[in-house]
């Protein structure tokens, strides 16, 4: 073979293999760009949900001393069991608790199958520790209560959790003494994390096939023994179960250099200064201050403050989940439900300003209000009247077509002017609404 044809042989050589490099990059990227664009798609009726319900409920009810009585009481198994045999929640009405959700403006519902205690609230083939074979009531509340979100347009969720202290492949963190165990965080029985990963995919399969829940909600993942390769195969096998499922970030664990696993951040009790720009979040929070029914808990949140921390979160692009803890008899407390409503009657009014809306534009904090951004649109929402009646922001793209309260048909009495570097409202003497006030300003695109 002479020179010239070797010489073209390499240079073909090269060429392929220049193109398929090329290839590849595409293909990742259109994959990439594919995966971005289906995760938008994806996650496109959660944006815009902003509000959802969280739910705590489970045999700890019956004590009622939260949901990690199990292992602040030092409970051992076999004792705390017996509260399975006297969970009767004959108060229980799925169909009121979707209206409680409904009325409050909630456009989706997140409910415990199993929390730490490793009690199934729901009917499972995985173990004998469940609702329906287990309680004297023998039901399914999770039937009921996804039939019912599904009659009134609520998206429906399950919580489920890794860490089980009453699984028989995990040991309590410290059971040196029987009768006084640690639970939390669980240590893995020798050889037996593949039998409890089975045990989660089995329980997980029934879920989704059962219930077919819009978003696993993933929790009690921070026991050593669950690794971040760990989240990431769950993800993926959930991911192939149903592909439009929505996935918190708690599947997995957090891990340097690693891309994040799951669809969206879950900060908890706490609402981030300045969000978390570039991601899905969503902070979740108790209107007391316990997760699970406590009947010792008093302490609950205003309606105010509620309301005021759903626009904080709107404002800095992230959803509000918040929970109610129901008693043992399927009650959820009335402080919930009344200030839940109160939520509901503000959003029944402003709802326009919350829902659908972007973060605001704005880094600057304003004093009496935050922002929200919708489509040639800012809402500026008014928790502390301004005395002179004007407000002043950054100029915003476009020109001032109009301004007006939202609550007022007239759409008299703001006025709005903008000029190079400066939006200033007028406003009317008197506040609206007392936790707050609305002014929608429409821009010439
Ligand atoms: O330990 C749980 C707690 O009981 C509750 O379920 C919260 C809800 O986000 N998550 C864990 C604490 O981070």
């Amino acid at each position: 073979m002479n020179n010239r044809t070797h010489l073209l042989s390499l240079v073909l050589l090269l060429l392929l293999s220049g193109f398929l490099a090329l290839a590849n990059v595409v293909k990742a990227q259109s994959s990439d760009n594919g995966q971005k664009s289906s995760k938008s798609q994806r996650m496109k009726w959660w944006r815009n949900a902003e509000f959802g319900m969280f739910i705590h409920w489970g045999i700890y009810s019956v004590p009622a001393h939260a949901e990690w009585y199990m292992n602040n009481g030092h409970i051992p198994r076999k004792k705390y069991e017996k509260y399975a045999s006297q969970f009767d929640p004959t108060h229980f009405d799925a169909d009121y608790w979707a209206r409680v959700a409904k009325n409050a403006g909630m456009k989706y519902l997140i409910i415990t199958s199993k929390h730490h205690d490793g009690f199934c609230m729901f009917r499972t083939s995985a173990t004998h520790y469940n609702v329906v074979d287990d309680t004297p009531w023998h039901k399914d509340p999770l039937k009921a209560l996804s039939k019912a979100c599904r009659k009134y347009g609520i998206k429906f969720g399950i919580y489920y959790s890794i860490m089980d202290w009453h699984s028989p492949d995990q040991l309590p963190h410290n059971d040196s003494n029987p009768e006084h165990p640690m639970y939390n965080p669980t240590r893995i029985k020798p050889g037996k994390k593949a039998a409890y990963i089975k045990y989660m995919k089995t329980e997980l399969r029934e879920l989704i096939t059962q219930y077919d829940p819009a978003v696993i909600w993933f929790d009690g993942e921070w026991p050593d023994w669950w690794t971040y390769q760990d989240g990431k195969k769950m993800y993926k096998y959930l991911r192939n179960l149903k592909p439009d499922l929505i996935i918190n970030n708690r599947v997995g664990k957090r891990k340097k250099g690693k891309e994040a696993v799951g669809d969206y951040g879950t900060p908890e009790q706490k609402i981030p200064p300045n969000g978390i720009p570039g991601y899905y979040w969503e902070t979740c929070m108790t209107i007391n201050d316990h997760w699970g029914y406590d009947k010792n808990d008093h302490d609950f949140k205003s309606d105010t403050t509620l309301i005021h921390n759903l626009i904080d979160i709107a404002s800095k692009g992230g959803n509000y989940l918040l929970n109610v803890g129901p008693t043992a008899q399927g009650v959820i407390p009335r402080p919930e439900v009344t200030r839940l409503s109160q939520m509901g009657h503000w959003l029944n009014i402003y709802g326009k300003a919350i829902y659908t809306t972007k973060a605001s534009p704005f880094k600057k904090k304003f004093s009496w209000g935050r922002v929200t951004e919708g489509s040639n649109k800012l809402y500026l929402e008014i928790f502390n009247w301004p005395k002179d009646g004007k407000l002043t922001l950054p100029a915003y793209k476009g020109q001032v077509d109009s301004a007006h309260l939202l609550d007022d048909p007239d759409r008299s009495g703001v006025t709005a002017q903008q000029d190079g570097n400066q939006l200033q409202i007028n406003l009317p003497g008197k506040a609206p609404n007392k936790i707050a006030s609305v002014v929608e300003i429409d821009f010439k695109s």
